[in-house]
């Protein structure tokens, strides 16, 4: 019998929602099981492209608006052939920012459309599910000051938030809102039932195209 495939789960949210922590969590909570998972997140640093753009969000580059948003989307099509060999092996995906995180961050710039924002990464695989950890400025700035790298201000931050509300209202995608300012434990509860529905749900479906 063919193996069943693993699912693709996406966590997104602005910053400092907690989507680190509630990944990793979730992986190994899912590995506890028995299950096999395996944690990704984008931007994945290690690569060249990564360097590239790592490079950038810590202002020791500048890139053209354009080349950069380019550039996060060639760093998840690099992965893709990774990705669905993982997949198809049965070993389920939980990632750290995919493409929403690309569209909702570069069309908060002056002059980007959401929509020409979203084309590159248009045909990646497409995620079973996206949990959209929502939490309000103001309990995020509670979470400590904002760092040092590029787009980390309230400023940016707000516009980043009403394009991923935008993003939600598609539904080819399964979004699904969590309530990000509970404890750390409750909105592990939250997400395991979420991702275990997925799971299952997962095995019996063929892998989608994401925005297409
Ligand atoms: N970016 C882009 O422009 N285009 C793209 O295509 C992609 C990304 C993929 C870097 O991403 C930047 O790249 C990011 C988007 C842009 N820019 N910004 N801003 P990143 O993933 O490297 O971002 P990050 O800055 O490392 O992560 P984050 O968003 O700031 O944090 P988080 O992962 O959501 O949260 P956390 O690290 O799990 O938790 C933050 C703190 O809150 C920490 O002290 C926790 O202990 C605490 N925490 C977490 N949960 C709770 C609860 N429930 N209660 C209380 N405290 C909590």
């Amino acid at each position: 019998m063919a193996c069943k495939r693993g699912a693709l789960i996406v966590l997104e949210g602005v910053d400092k929602a907690g989507k680190t922590t509630q990944c990793k969590k979730l992986v190994q909570a899912l590995q506890q099981e028995g299950r096999a998972v395996e944690m990704m997140r984008f931007p994945e640093r290690t690569t060249a492209i990564g360097q590239l753009i790592s490079a950038y969000l810590e202002n020791k580059s500048d890139l053209e608006d354009q080349t950069v948003h380019l550039l996060f989307s060639a760093n998840r099509w690099e992965l893709v052939p990774l990705m669905k060999k993982k997949l198809e092996q049965g070993t389920t995906l939980i990632v750290d920012r995919y493409a929403f995180s690309g569209a909702a961050f570069t069309s908060a710039k002056p002059g980007f459309s959401l929509d020409w924002c979203k084309k590159p990464d248009e045909g990646l695989p497409k995620p079973d599910l996206v949990m959209f950890l929502q939490l309000s400025p103001a309990e995020a700035a509670l979470r400590g000051q904002f760092g040092e790298e590029r787009y980390e201000n309230s400023v940016f931050q707000k516009a980043v938030q009403q394009n991923y509300e935008q993003l939600m209202k598609d539904p080819s995608v399964k979004w699904q809102v969590i309530n990000a300012s509970q404890s750390i434990e409750d909105v592990h509860k939250d997400i395991i039932t979420h991702s275990l529905n997925s799971i299952n749900t997962a095995h019996n479906l063929p892998l989608g195209a994401l925005w297409k």
